[in-house]
């Protein structure tokens, strides 16, 4: 038997869909919550332990964000960040990434906290008077970016993504306060993540164009399909003007979309594990996936918040071997695929392309 185990390890990847605050492990965030004596919420789970239990059981993606944003109250220095992102880094590495796009939440970290805006929310008012300035957050992401191409060879982008449980105005307020980095290439996308329903894209039509307009090489991407209906994938496209759709699953049930989203070559960064995990499907094996993959629409598979997911990138790629199953041929086309839907120049697509096809000379002639 071919070792298919090895190959998926060996296999040059790119990722598209990680939160990198969702990358913070129980033991960093306990070990982080001491170091800058933030006092976690009474509901929170009191120990890393715990924690992995809790995280075991979301009801879905709110009952997951409400422990996503407490977990990030945790992160106060540049230094904090850094530290965060090379865990990520090192890991990526460790699992055959290549090249990786991050998104990171700068009102997650600052002072006019979003988490208070829909009931359901825990309200860490109190415990989450930070107002970190998106500098301390970016500098710290970005310098272990720096760090990861020199020292591991893999190259990263960082994607700044807007709460969509707050005001578009709020929106708006980010981005000027993001202004140097998008200027100097430092945050590389914009992203729209959190509550998904009732929040449709349209709500954020005036920061897709402004971005666009004042900054016309960042890459557009927004989550889309998750939890809610295709119609929010169809308007994330027409109104956000986006080229990339994070997560998209629901899409199938329109085949008129499907139909389009193969034409116009709008690649879907799809999360296996995170979907399970609240509760968008049981199993891996439920998920449209072949259906994608048959139909032309090009996909990556990504981890999403691998610290409370319960499995990294590699995971990710394993899971679908086992519940759905592609050839060594079908799995070198879906990594190109992910080459071909990155934000980088035609010279780096050509060497992990190259990469991709020198681990598959290896294993195909076993
Ligand atoms: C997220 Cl899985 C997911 N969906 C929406 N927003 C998010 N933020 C972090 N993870
Ligand atoms: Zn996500």
């Amino acid at each position: 038997m071919c070792n298919k185990t090895d190959f998926l390890k060996e296999l040059p990847k790119c990722e598209h869909h990680v939160h990198l605050e969702g990358t913070l492990s129980p033991d960093l965030l306990f070990t982080l919550a001491k170091r800058n004596n933030i006092t976690l919420p009474e509901t929170f789970p009191k120990s890393p332990e715990a924690c992995e239990t809790r995280y075991d059981n979301f009801a879905d993606l709110q009952d997951f964000l409400n422990h996503y944003y407490i977990g990030m109250s945790v992160l106060m220095t540049e230094q904090d960040f850094h530290d965060l992102a090379w865990a990520y880094f090192l890991k990526a590495k460790e699992d055959g990434v290549h090249h990786t796009e991050t998104f990171f939440d700068p009102q997650g970290h600052a002072k006019e906290d979003g988490v208070h805006h829909t009931e359901t929310f825990f309200d860490p008012q109190g415990h989450v008077e930070r107002g970190i300035p998106i500098e301390t957050v970016v500098r710290g992401f970005h310098s272990a970016g720096e760090r990861a191409k020199k020292e591991l060879g893999v190259s990263t982008k960082l994607i700044m993504c807007l709460l969509r449980h707050l005001p578009s105005s709020d929106g708006l307020k980010t981005i000027a306060d993001a202004d140097m980095f998008f200027q100097n290439g430092m945050i590389h996308g914009l992203g729209l993540d959190s509550s998904e329903v009732p929040f449709p894209p349209e709500l954020f039509k005036d920061c897709y164009s402004l971005v666009k307009e004042k900054y016309p090489d960042v890459g557009l991407t927004a989550h889309a399909g998750e939890e809610a209906d295709p119609s929010y994938v169809t308007n994330a496209i027409d109104i956000l003007n986006v080229r990339r759709i994070d997560h998209g699953v629901q899409s199938h049930r329109d085949a008129e979309l499907i139909k389009r989203l193969s034409d116009e070559q709008i690649m879907l960064s799809v999360c296996p594990l995170s979907n399970v995990k609240l509760q968008v499907v049981k199993d891996v094996s439920e998920l449209p996936i072949r259906k994608f993959f048959e139909s032309g629409v090009k996909f990556s598979l990504n981890s999403d918040d691998p610290a409370y997911f319960g499995g990294y990138i590699l995971d990710n790629y394993l899971e679908v071997e086992k519940k759905i199953g592609f050839t060594l041929e079908e799995w070198v086309i879906i990594a190109k695929n992910g080459v071909f839907g990155s934000w980088v120049p035609e010279q780096r697509k050509a060497e992990i392309c190259a990469a991709i096809d020198a681990v598959y000379e290896k294993f195909s002639v076993r």
